[in-house]
């Protein structure tokens, strides 16, 4: 009996040309982390993961797929929460991790070129030692990659003084399908020479172009930072603190909000002491960074607050540490109740308190044994949605709770994107129109589908 050829061997062949034999991986053990999502949701076969090292490895295993018909996803730290970066059914995942190389901070201008695959922990850290600092901060940090970041537009803690991911984007090195290098890498702050690529490239969730290095635009390493947990009644009251604090305190570089069960939550699976001894309905983090000490400004702009029951102030960063832990807690709290349903909207301000009452009895309409937990990026609009303790194969909470976020003037996704998990909602939020721009861009650049096939576009009619 003679053995039956592997169908995939040619591919597996090009591939392991490409990048060498141990990067490629076909063994499950070695595949399987790479084939399920950070919340367990979103879970997939992969053909092969291939690791390449550099940008002429990543256009070439492009090439190989493409010759072989077979899709891509790119993927990095696989933090994302929305699917966008696990394969469906036998797609080739790019894993970008190990294009990590950090080049030398440009001091004069201020920015400095990453690979696609290093840590946000490590590029804060190399600004960091230059005396410099790379703004964008989230709670993934050890794992999120810049180039997973950029395909995400991701948000962060910060987006209220930096602005998001594209914000800090000067340039980009992408491969496109077709092997192409797309290369914008010169630093030059002013470039309107043409379409923006860059721009375009961020928040593409890895359909347009695999991102392989990109140059980063740095901030001041602020010497002084004040954390206060401020106990407050609700969202509508928080939202007034809020204003007064962003009023008057240019330094504000953070708030963030959570309820009291979501606090509860994040102590009792970390074990860690409640802020405080009577608990608060709702609380708002807010941090502040200057040259000087900012920690009289906020506190003067606390002061007199009627929306102020309480406030938790830490200036050293053990202290800051923790009353951040408090809120960058939530999302591993959440998983170990279980998979959950995650969305991340925003509304306009005027809506954010009437949508934070009303999901909860939305969800329990659907589903009176689930769970709702809402925290989110208060300074954003932005707040995160999760449910456990329901269905999460199911999605008519999902429905429920993106067709409430529309009705009130908002977005399906904030920062995550719509990765696998909001395909269905995309008509939803965007009209005809712009879904007809956004595919006619996909299929210049993307003319077969090889570039993450599956995500971002439902299926046309
Ligand atoms: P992956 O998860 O690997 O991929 C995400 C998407 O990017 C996929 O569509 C993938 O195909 C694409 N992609 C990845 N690398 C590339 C590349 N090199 N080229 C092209 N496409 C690529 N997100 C926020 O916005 N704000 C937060 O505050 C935040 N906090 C988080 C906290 C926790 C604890 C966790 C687990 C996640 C959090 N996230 C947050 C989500 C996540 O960290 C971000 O979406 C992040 O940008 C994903 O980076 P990654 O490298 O893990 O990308
Ligand atoms: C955060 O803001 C992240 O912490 C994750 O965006 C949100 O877990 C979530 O839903
Ligand atoms: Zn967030």
């Amino acid at each position: 009996m003679s053995a039956t050829a592997d169908p995939d061997e040619p591919l597996l062949a090009a591939l392991r040309a490409a990048v060498g034999a141990r990067h490629v991986l076909t063994d499950p053990d070695l595949t399987a982390p790479h084939e399920t999502d950070w919340t367990g949701r979103f879970t997939g076969r992969a053909r092969a993961v291939v690791r390449p090292g550099d940008t002429d490895e990543v256009a070439a295993v492009l090439r190989a797929c493409a010759a072989a018909g077979v899709p891509v996803v790119p993927q990095g730290g696989n933090t994302g929460l929305v699917g966008g970066g696990v394969p469906g059914d036998g797609e080739v995942v790019i894993s970008c991790t190990r294009l990590d190389a950090l080049d030398p901070v440009d001091l004069e201008a201020a920015q400095v070129t990453v690979g696609a695959g290093a840590t946000l922990a490590r590029v804060q850290a190399h600004a960091r030692a230059a005396g410099l600092a790379f703004p964008v901060d989230l709670g993934a940090r050890d794992s999120a990659t810049i180039g997973g970041m950029v395909a995400t537009n991701a948000g962060g803690v910060r987006v209220l003084r930096y602005g998001a991911m594209r914000a800090q984007v000067v340039g980009i090195e992408a491969v496109t399908a077709a092997g192409r290098v797309v290369r914008r890498l010169s630093g030059l702050v002013k470039d309107n020479a043409g379409y923006d690529l860059p721009g375009l490239i961020a928040g593409s969730e890895g359909t347009l172009a695999i991102v392989t290095r990109v140059r980063l635009r740095l901030a001041p390493a602020w010497a002084q930072r004040v954390v206060a947990l401020v106990a407050v009644d609700g969202v509508a009251a928080a939202q007034r603190v809020l204003a007064a604090v962003r009023g008057e305190v240019a330094a504000l570089e953070a708030a963030e909000f959570m309820f009291a069960d979501g606090v509860e939550l994040v102590c009792s699976v970390s074990g860690t002491t409640p802020p405080f001894p009577q608990p608060a309905p709702a609380y708002l983090l807010l941090e502040c960074a200057d040259r000087a000490d900012p920690t009289d400004a906020l506190a003067g702009a606390l002061a007199d607050l009627p929306e102020v029951r309480d406030v938790a102030v830490a200036t050293d960063g053990p202290g800051r540490a923790r009353l951040w832990a408090l809120r960058e807690g939530h999302t591993e709290a959440i998983n170990s109740l279980g998979v959950p349903i995650k969305l991340d909207v925003s509304l306009p301000a005027s809506a954010l308190p009437g949508f934070a009452e009303r999901v909860p009895q939305v969800v329990q309409a659907i589903d009176p044994g689930a769970r709702t937990v809402l925290f989110g990026h208060l300074g954003d609009g932005n707040l995160h949605v999760n449910v456990v303790g329901a269905d999460a194969s199911g999605h008519a909470i999902d429905d429920a709770v993106l067709r409430l976020t529309v009705e009130l003037g908002g977005s399906i996704s904030a920062e995550h994107g719509i990765g696998r998990a909001k395909l269905p909602w995309m008509a939803l939020h965007r009209d005809t129109d712009d879904v007809a721009a956004m595919r006619a861009i996909k299929a210049a650049l993307d003319p077969t589908g090889l570039l993450n096939p599956d995500v971002l576009f439902p299926p046309e009619a």
